[in-house]
């Protein structure tokens, strides 16, 4: 019998699937991203990061709304392959957290990783879903990851953290009676941890894939991951990144502005038939 795929995800932090976002829907979704980006007067990666610091706030918060609203541009991230993998995750119906493509963005991105003391589990409930939109050029700067990294080393950078931060210990200590001290622990303790990660990591563990138009990287962002340098800032390097989470985490956060879901939900159950078959075709086994 074929592994489950969520075994892989809870060993490793991630799994690829491959091919699952339609080539048509990422180019539609490419030229309004495009056009976005022409209208702030973002043609490469120069002019990119020549933006002002107040249009770069600009710029970004209409991305970010793109992601939100737009028809398409949902239909794109809410992939029912995509939603089925996360409701399984998750336990429970996946809501967007935030999605934003960018078409040249050279990674150039130390090791990181994007939380600490929060999971995919519940009550934290959080996941990343790294896209290709387009065939990756590997000089434009490869995304890689440290399989295992956030049951072996990450952990224990939360401990010292801890240990550091008797302030921190005693949020941590707390959880159990006040669940929303979770959301302090991450806000305060990620930078802490997030600071100690480059000098940590064994750098020959890092890994890099060859992603295609279409390839998804789902990852517990509790792994440490970054990208590989870029070697040509002339190519171009077209990634939509979502975070996802549920409805519950997200009441737990305190976010004050609405999160995101597709309407209606389909079922997990009617989905099972259909879908886990495409998912077992498509997991790239590690
Ligand atoms: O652009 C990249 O490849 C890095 C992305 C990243 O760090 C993330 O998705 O959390
Ligand atoms: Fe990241």
């Amino acid at each position: 019998m074929q592994r489950d795929w969520r075994e892989d995800f809870s060993a490793q932090g991630y799994v690829i699937c491959k091919n699952i976002l339609p080539p048509d829907l990422i180019d539609d979704h490419v030229k309004q991203v495009a056009a976005l980006c022409t209208r702030y007067g973002v043609v490469d990666t120069a002019s990119l990061a020549a933006l002002p610091i107040e249009t770069d706030d600009q710029f970004m918060q209409a991305m970010l709304d793109l992601h939100y609203r737009n028809e398409l541009a949902r239909k794109l991230i809410f992939n029912r392959i995509m939603r089925h993998m996360l409701s399984e995750l998750f336990g429970d119906e996946p809501i967007l957290s935030f999605a934003r493509s960018s078409l040249w963005e050279p990674g150039n991105m130390r090791a990181h990783v994007d939380t600490a003391f929060r999971s995919p589990d519940a009550p934290y409930s959080v996941c990343r879903t790294w896209c290709a939109l387009e065939d990756i050029d590997p000089e434009s700067g490869r995304f890689y990851l440290i399989p295992g990294s956030h049951r072996t080393l990450v952990p224990r950078l939360c401990d010292e953290v801890l240990e550091e931060n008797p302030e921190l210990l005693a949020l941590s200590q707390k959880i159990s009676e006040e669940p929303a001290s979770w959301w302090r622990l991450f806000a305060r303790g990620w930078p802490k941890v997030n600071a100690k990660v480059p000098e940590r990591i064994d750098g020959n563990a890092k890994l890099s894939f060859d992603m295609k138009k279409g390839d998804v990287i789902f990852f517990n962002p509790a792994l440490v991951h970054g990208t590989v340098d870029c070697l040509n800032s002339n190519g171009t390097r077209k990634v939509m990144i979502c975070e996802w989470t549920t409805r519950a985490a997200w009441a737990a956060s305190g976010f004050s502005r609405p999160f995101y879901e597709e309407n209606p939900a389909p079922s997990v159950e009617e989905d099972k038939e259909e879908i886990e078959p495409l998912i077992a075709a498509r997991v790239a086994v590690g």
